[in-house]
């Protein structure tokens, strides 16, 4: 280091770029994106995801109030084909999806042998013999390629040239139906169908990322990206909509799980409170059964739980999870997630806590890089407990 970086503290300093190249993809709206002025990205299954647009809190605002679009190309789609595809699909997730229908969606998880968590994708079931995995961030693609061929199934896993944008927003409901007609009106929560825009092929689907009323179109050609983005921009003006990223703020106040930052092969669905996800008692063999049985058997040691930070707005963003200790000063866990919400006029954040300390009230303490702040256990979520939301 030299002697004048050591005068300034990192923190003090402008934040160094990250290299654009080859390396790394970019998605059919990525130049939509820059025209339409996004301020920051991030790297997320290989490929540029945008964050923010005004500023993360205006993007924010724009949501809960109007419409936003987002650039989620980074939601890769790992498709599962042929004869045995339900069979394989069951295969790689605790959840019992015996039951979903064509046209369906499901949140599921994926589980290694271990019980720890692949990915927390949402399931489309897009016809008899074919489903989507919409991925977050990790590398299914090799992983469901290895356990197909192990498991001796008739199946092909590819990765198909689908990119999805999300419309989110109280307002996406009639943006959508002037858009697409009013059988939008029927689509219920976590339902899908194929469309087309202007002939531009798409599947819609009634899910995202949000905890908002929201819908993703998924470009199935994506020659036409631009021409997509910048119809529903157009169609979207008389609802205010705005360009936007999947927002931090809001998925927090939702309880959502951020994958890798939240959780990772290191955790497990029981420990995240997924249980609803897992179905140890039906027939059908998955990876990770026996092991989540032995887990479930023996009792998690940790458990995800909602922390309301005291003070006012934190500026630093947790780019480390930040230490969580009792009010006596033992280290008894971490906060990967933290962020101020403006609605709630609260730092809220999300972490893995010793299960002695997860009794919501419970006092704790966090040691964020601008000094230990007082926190609290909360609820999950902490905004629109029962979800009506989105799927009202
Ligand atoms: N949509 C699509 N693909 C995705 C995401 C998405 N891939 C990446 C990432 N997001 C996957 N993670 C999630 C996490 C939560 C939800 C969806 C995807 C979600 N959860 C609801 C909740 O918790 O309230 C509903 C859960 C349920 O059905 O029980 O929607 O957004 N295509």
């Amino acid at each position: 280091m030299n002697e004048q970086a050591k005068l300034r503290p990192a923190a003090t300093q402008s934040p160094p770029f990250i290299g654009f190249g080859a390396r790394i993809d970019k998605s059919p709206f990525f130049e939509a994106t820059r025209r339409w002025g996004c301020k920051a990205y991030s790297v997320y299954n290989h490929m540029y995801m945008p964050l923010y647009y005004e500023t993360p809190e205006a993007d924010f605002w724009r949501l809960v109030d109007h419409v936003t679009l987002w650039d989620v190309g980074v939601e890769r789609q790992v498709e599962v084909a042929g004869p045995d595809a339900h069979r394989f699909a069951q295969l790689l997730t605790p959840r019992n999806i015996s039951n979903v229908a064509v046209g369906q969606c499901k949140y599921v998880l994926l589980t290694d042998e271990n019980g720890g968590l692949i990915n927390d994708p949402v399931l489309l079931r897009v016809a008899e013999d074919r489903f989507w995995f919409s991925i977050a961030d990790s590398d299914v693609l090799l992983w469901a390629k290895g356990v197909a061929l192990g498991s001796g199934l008739d199946v092909q896993v590819s990765m198909p040239d689908v990119a999805p944008l999300q419309v989110q927003g109280p307002k996406s409901w009639p943006l959508m139906r002037d858009l697409f007609g009013d059988w939008i009106d029927d689509l219920k929560y976590f339902w899908s169908r194929e469309s087309a825009l202007n002939g531009i092929p798409v599947v819609i689907s009634r899910t995202g990322w949000s905890g908002e009323r929201g819908y993703e179109i998924y470009l199935l050609d994506s020659s036409r990206g631009d021409e997509l983005w910048e119809t529903i921009m157009a169609a979207g003006a008389r609802y205010e909509i705005g360009p936007a990223a999947p927002s931090t703020i809001r998925r927090i106040e939702a309880g959502l799980l951020s994958y890798h930052g939240d959780a990772r092969l290191s955790e497990n669905p029981f420990e995240l409170g997924f249980e609803r996800l897992v179905d140890l008692d039906q027939e059908a063999d998955f990876v990770g059964k026996e092991a989540l049985k032995r887990i479930k058997a023996a009792g998690i040691t940790r458990k995800m739980v909602g922390l309301e930070l005291s003070g006012p707005p934190l500026a630093a963003a947790s780019e480390n999870p930040w230490p969580v200790l009792t009010t006596e000063g033992a280290t008894v866990g971490r906060m990967p997630s933290c962020v101020y919400s403006p609605r709630l006029k609260q730092n809220i954040g999300m972490g893995l806590i010793d299960l002695a300390h997860t009794d919501v009230g419970t006092p704790l303490v966090i040691a964020t890089p601008e000094g230990e702040r007082p926190a609290e256990v909360a609820a999950l979520p902490f905004f629109d407990p029962k979800k009506q939301l989105p799927s009202g």
